[in-house]
């Protein structure tokens, strides 16, 4: 009997496409009979597969690095935030979101500012690319800047996913499509719709998530229901974890929130007041914060 290692790398209904990892080949999988439970197997998912007659049957799940509940995926390396400089303009309460996110769940965050062919046209669309790439990259963050209209920076982009598995998020209309599109296209890579069609089960909508081969060990995950950044898994108390400029601060007690505290006692309100912490991403704090705590106070109601 045949053992192998393999990807999910979509799933519809039953059957498992799978990209098996020493040869980059995709096979169709059924799941063995222990394994059927709803979210079992997840696209992103590294498995044990057995050749029985001329069926492919998964055995196992090797252990996740981490799992996401919307969209269910899992194994994800990286997450390339797109945000839009102009049309949509960005919203940085869902990028600080999506960063906490990652943070959340070992994911490394990368910043991509998209339509910077834009900014020549308008002094707004200049003043947030530059609060992005002053604020963002002080704390740390790779930022890489595209125009998937102009096929600007994509190479840089790609130069980032080497190796990695990496998911595009962010709002609607800031171009995820475009620029996935660009890089898939780039690759030739091997349209799954195909092979779906081939099992005559399901329906190939455009709901399903599909992770792409683009290389070696390269993969990314396109999912139009990237669309929510409900920070399920946290709780307003521990948000303050996931704000690498809080990391520094001496607040008189360990179990500060920076929120109703003192300046006199909180060290983040001091570095605030004095433009060392960025005064947007502190109030966008306290406003997701609040929204988690409403969360949690209505948990038993
Ligand atoms: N000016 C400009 N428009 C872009 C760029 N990238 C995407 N768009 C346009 O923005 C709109 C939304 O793009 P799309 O890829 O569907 O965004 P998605 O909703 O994030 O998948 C489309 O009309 C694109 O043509 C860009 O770099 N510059
Ligand atoms: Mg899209
Ligand atoms: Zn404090």
């Amino acid at each position: 009997m045949e053992k192998i290692i393999a990807r999910v790398i979509r799933i519809d209904l039953d059957i498992y496409i799978l990209n098996v990892e020493s040869t980059d080949e995709i096979i169709t999988a059924k799941l063995r009979g222990n394994l059927k439970k709803k979210d079992n197997v997840l696209v992103g998912d590294i498995v044990s597969v057995e050749k029985v007659l001329d069926d492919y049957m998964i055995n196992s799940v090797i252990t996740r690095k981490n799992s996401l509940i919307r969209p269910p995926v899992s194994n994800i390396d990286q997450m390339i935030i797109v945000v839009s400089v102009g049309a949509p303009k960005p919203d940085y309460i869902l990028l600080d979101k999506q960063i906490v996110l990652c943070l959340s769940k070992n994911i490394k965050p990368i910043i991509c500012i998209n339509k910077v062919d834009l900014v020549s046209q308008d002094e707004s669309v200049k003043n947030d690319m530059e609060y992005i790439l002053d604020v963002y990259g002080k704390l740390g963050y790779t930022i890489v800047s595209t125009s998937a209209k102009e096929k600007k920076g994509i190479t840089n982009l790609e130069a980032l996913l080497k190796n990695k598995t990496s998911a595009f998020s962010g709002n609607s209309g800031v171009g995820k499509s475009s620029i996935t599109k660009e890089i898939i296209d780039s690759h030739h890579v091997v349209q799954i719709g195909d092979i779906s069609r081939k099992s005559k089960r399901g329906k190939h909508t455009t709901k399903s998530v599909n992770l792409y081969n683009i290389g070696e060990n390269t993969y990314i995950l396109d999912t139009p229901g990237f669309s929510s950044y409900e920070l399920y898994d946290i709780e307003h108390k521990e948000l303050r974890k996931y704000y690498t400029e809080f990391e520094k601060c001496q607040c008189d007690y360990d179990d500060c929130a920076h929120i109703i505290e003192d300046e006199s006692v909180c060290d983040v309100k001091r570095k605030v007041n004095t433009n060392v912490i960025d005064k947007g991403r502190y109030e966008r704090y306290v406003y997701i914060y609040e929204k988690l705590k409403e969360k949690y106070d209505r948990r038993y109601k």
